[in-house]
């Protein structure tokens, strides 16, 4: 698709996807690296490294530990573990995608991987990004990259197209457990929930409003995703109260080859 025509694609249904963005080499390698660090989860929890709060346990499965090593959820901050996905969140094609989108300054607010371990990954209940997130205007673009084949039985994301001209809405618990509905809101039921099944190596891109989840993995199949949220430096830090008054973002494309560009609340 031409970048006017993802762009518009983009702004009326707020997600757009990304086939083939990654290699089957390059898939191989994220994957290699995602062992790597639940290898370094188990190392930083025996020593009680303060590292270890980037790295979350899935709070529903049976197992704490599979073939000894933790059964994580997800983990925080991936661009400071990691050089594979701190290179990740800065990859060519991706990056092109994005300034398609926001403009040709990027900044990243996020850097995660969302882990969905065969048989035990949880629910994600529908909700939007930005209610979290201390940015304003919320219009952040997160890139979901499926780092294995991701159906709906393996708990695909789900996105309800649109659904970002909504406004912030109220959703509740992101963390469900493996059998509980997507969403407690009864108004919601009958709207369009889409599955976004995606190969290993592509990627959905979804608008910060965009209300979207994922169900449970009750297969024998790994669910494995890495996420980056970016935005324009159009968009103001505005921390809660007790937060922060300033905040350094790492520059990913533009701002004149900077590599970080610090945001001070007004
Ligand atoms: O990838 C998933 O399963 C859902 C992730 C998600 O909803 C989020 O991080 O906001």
């Amino acid at each position: 698709m031409d970048p006017h025509k993802q762009r518009a694609f983009f702004e009326q249904q707020g997600y757009l996807i990304a086939p083939g963005l990654l290699n089957s080499r390059e898939v191989a390698d994220c994957q290699r690296e995602i062992h790597r660090l639940h290898q370094l989860a188990a190392d930083l929890e025996d020593c009680q490294d303060p590292l270890s709060r980037h790295f979350q346990r899935e709070p529903f499965s049976k197992d704490q530990n599979r073939n000894g090593l933790p059964v994580l959820r997800k983990i925080e901050n991936t661009r400071a573990l990691s050089p594979c996905f701190a290179q990740l969140a800065a990859h060519p094609r991706l990056v092109a995608i994005v300034q398609s989108l926001l403009g040709d300054d990027l900044l990243l607010f996020r850097s995660t991987l969302m882990l969905k371990p065969a048989f035990h990954g949880s629910s994600h209940a529908l909700h939007q990004d930005s209610a979290y997130w201390p940015m304003e205007p919320p219009a952040l673009v997160t890139a979901s990259i499926a780092l294995d084949d991701a159906t709906p039985d393996n708990g695909c994301i789900k996105v309800i197209p649109g659904s970002h001209h909504w406004g912030l809405q109220e959703w509740g618990h992101i963390a469900q457990q493996q059998g509980a509905p997507l969403t407690s809101r009864e108004d919601i039921e009958g709207s369009r929930q889409l599955d976004v099944p995606l190969a290993a190596g592509s990627a959905v891109l979804f608008h910060s409003l965009m209300v979207h989840g994922s169900g449970p993995n009750q297969t024998d199949r790994s669910r494995n995703t890495a996420l980056y949220a970016y935005f324009s430096p159009h968009v103001r830090y505005v921390p809660s109260a007790n937060g922060p008054r300033s905040k350094s973002f790492p520059v990913i494309a533009g701002l004149h080859g900077a590599a970080e560009h610090l945001l001070v609340a007004s």
